[in-house]
């Protein structure tokens, strides 16, 4: 079949995903090496779309993006069931502390790293100096328990109408899409990414971002700022993620957004190989010189998908 390589939606190699992206996690927070955080992000997409299951470095080795070090650790981890690398950040005190601040909201590998620096390894160490955190680290600080906890799918279906009901009372033409892992079926998520557009919103070049974007988001966030993120007084704090984008680039968006993270990697790398480049705003085909042209018009999720020649798959089969 043309297109066997690009698989079916399921992982086949789960274990050696989650060993690379915790590799990659490490590069991030630890040692900030965006370059090897972004090889080993790539490693365990390609890895993550391909059509079996993997048993030897240089099985991987044949595959775009794995190289020989890559694939040694990957041997390393068939013949004995661990990563020597990894339990050794385990074991570093440094390394984890840096990732549990670093798994606060607002909170980066750079400012995690300088906290640890001043000897802040703890959320309690954090609580009693909270002067040190800007806006948004101190909400992610003040619900870091609420935030750690799972969305269940009820939870957002009920938001979901609420916001619907909100946004439609201040004009019916605005489009609503709940994105990320709600999309792609899951039972419960981490965050709400909520995205809206209007048929009249059209990007404007010369424009850009206008008043007009702003005050209308800020209308919005006012409209749902009454019901504040809970359902009621005594339910859990949620992350409510909200984007206002112009109508032509909103399939884009919503492909984006609904992703899986890994899915979208996937799906840029074969775009790119079928000349065309891929991002959250828009499409555009490579030109004979290598430069992207216009974008393309898009009215549909589907339509991007035929226009890079990527086989259509559901949002539920976007899960790896
Ligand atoms: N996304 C991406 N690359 C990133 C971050 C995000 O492609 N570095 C896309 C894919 C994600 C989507 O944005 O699915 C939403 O991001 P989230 O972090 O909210 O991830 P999910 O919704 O998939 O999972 P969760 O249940 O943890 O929110
Ligand atoms: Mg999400
Ligand atoms: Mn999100």
């Amino acid at each position: 079949m043309l297109f066997e390589s690009i698989g079916s939606g399921v992982n086949h190699n789960e274990e050696l995903c989650r060993i690379l992206l915790e590799l990659a996690e490490y590069e991030k927070n630890s040692n900030r090496n965006i370059f090897k955080y972004e090889a080993y992000k790539k490693a365990a997409a390609v890895i993550a779309s391909h059509s079996k299951k993997i048993t030897s470095g240089a099985e991987a080795s044949k595959l775009k993006g794995i190289g020989v070090k890559i694939a040694k650790k990957i041997d390393e981890f068939n013949e004995t069931g661990k990563l020597q690398k990894l339990e050794n950040i385990h074991k570093d005190d440094r390394s984890q502390a840096i990732n549990l601040l670093a798994s606060i909201s607002g909170i980066g590998p750079a400012k995690a790293q300088s906290l640890v620096n001043d000897g802040i390894t703890t959320i309690e160490k954090l609580r009693q100096n909270t002067h040190i955190l800007n806006h948004h680290q101190q909400i992610g600080l003040k619900y870091y328990e609420d935030f750690q906890k799972k969305i269940p799918r009820e939870e957002i279906q009920e938001i979901e109408a609420v916001i619907k009901r909100n946004v439609s009372k201040m004009d019916k033409e605005f489009l609503v899409t709940i994105c990320g892992s709600y999309r792609r079926g899951k039972p419960e998520s981490g965050d709400i990414d909520t995205l809206i557009t209007h048929p009249s919103f059209r990007y404007d070049k010369k424009r850009k971002k206008t008043n007009e974007t702003s005050s209308m988001l800020k209308k919005i966030v006012d409209a749902l700022k009454d019901w504040a993120c809970r359902l009621s007084p005594e339910s859990i704090t949620r992350r409510l993620d909200i984007r206002l984008l112009p109508h032509d680039q909103y399939f884009c968006g919503v492909l984006y957004f609904t992703g899986s993270d890994m899915f979208n990697k996937a799906m840029r790398a074969h775009a790119l190989e079928h000349g065309h480049t891929l991002n959250e705003y828009c499409v555009r085909p490579i030109g004979s010189l290598g430069t992207p042209g216009e974008a393309v018009p898009i009215n549909s999720e589907e339509e991007i998908f035929d226009y890079v020649q990527y086989p259509y798959r559901k949002p539920e089969e976007r899960n790896y």
